[in-house]
């Protein structure tokens, strides 16, 4: 399906439910989250494991995608999980998965229509010309620092913490799960790194900093085993650079989720957000192996 769509923006803002409805395993746990500002359904997915018996042993992951407006590449990589999942009726583990494949609905579809590099999500603010609000600038934990307060900002952070319908309705649909989960992925694109938090900070350490570390590098190396792509493995403030608000910090720093982690994907720089269509299955080929030895060595512990 994947392949024969590509990135439509169909799949994802109009069809995504009814691609669902015909994976009998999925649809039953199909649910929206909430309403983007312009009222799109938020879509979460629950994929429970093959083994139900262990899954409260195992405990859960979190995939969100699609934050981003312009990072197409992202909502692509989840839903090839997805695919994954119902498929080869391939739980990892005895993980439950759930997965967010489009955060920003509003947004991606305004890239497709409008402007290919829109960011924010569509609010419209008291500035015309300038809407939308960073939806990774939103998040209350260290909420303002790295981020802009200005409106017509790429990153905006929005009025206050949570003022978007999008990062509320995430907000809420992790705290009801926060006590199962265990990893945290945010997809993001580009630049092939693996960020670990802090984000907001470059003179703290994050609580299991060195944990973070080795089992990010698990993914890395068994991401680079596909393809031979290379992911670093990279502190966010440190080694990009300093943003408070995002998803990451919030789900270690307020939730106490242990493994939280920024994915951007391909590529390095060369086409950037335009990515050509024909990364979108060898790229989410190797995050598909990254993430399963990730959780198999987080499920070790
Ligand atoms: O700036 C971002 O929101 C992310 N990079 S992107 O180019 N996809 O926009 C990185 C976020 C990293 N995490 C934190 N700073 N907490
Ligand atoms: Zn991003």
């Amino acid at each position: 399906l994947l392949q024969e769509k590509g990135v439509s923006r169909e799949i994802l803002v109009e069809d995504l439910a009814t691609f669902l409805e015909d994976h009998e395993r999925l649809s039953k746990r199909l649910t929206s989250i909430g309403k983007s500002f312009e009222n799109r359904d938020l879509w979460m997915v629950h994929v429970r494991p093959n083994d139900p018996s262990d899954s409260e042993e195992a405990g859960a992951v979190w995939i969100e995608a699609g934050i981003h407006a312009r990072e197409w590449i992202s909502p692509a990589v989840a839903l090839h999980i997805l695919k994954e999942l119902v498929q080869d009726n391939g739980s990892i583990g005895n993980f439950d998965v759930y997965v967010v494949p489009m955060a920003n609905p509003d947004g991606y579809n305004y890239s497709f229509t409008s402007d290919r590099l829109w960011r924010k999500n569509r609010r419209i603010t008291s500035q015309p010309g300038c809407g939308g609000v960073d939806l990774n600038r939103n998040w209350d934990f260290h909420y303002g620092v790295g981020a802009s307060e200005n409106e017509c900002s790429e990153v905006y952070r929005g009025s206050e913490p949570f003022s978007e319908p999008e990062t509320k309705a995430l907000r809420d649909a992790m705290t009801k799960v926060k006590d199962q989960l265990k990893v945290v992925m945010s997809l993001h694109s580009y630049g092939q790194q693996l960020l670990y938090p802090w984000g907001y900070t470059k003179h703290k350490t994050a609580p299991d900093t060195s944990d973070l570390i080795a089992r990010g590098k698990v993914f890395a190396d068994a991401a680079k085993s596909v393809h031979n792509t290379v992911y670093k493995v990279v502190n966010s403030a440190g080694d990009l650079y300093k943003a408070s608000g995002a998803t990451d910090d919030w789900a270690k720093g307020v939730l106490g989720v242990k493994y939280t982690y920024t994915l951007e994907l391909r590529d390095e720089g060369m086409s950037g957000f335009n990515l050509d269509p024909s990364h979108i299955v060898p790229c989410s080929e190797e995050v598909w192996e990254g993430l399963k030895a990730l959780l198999y060595e987080i499920s070790k512990e």
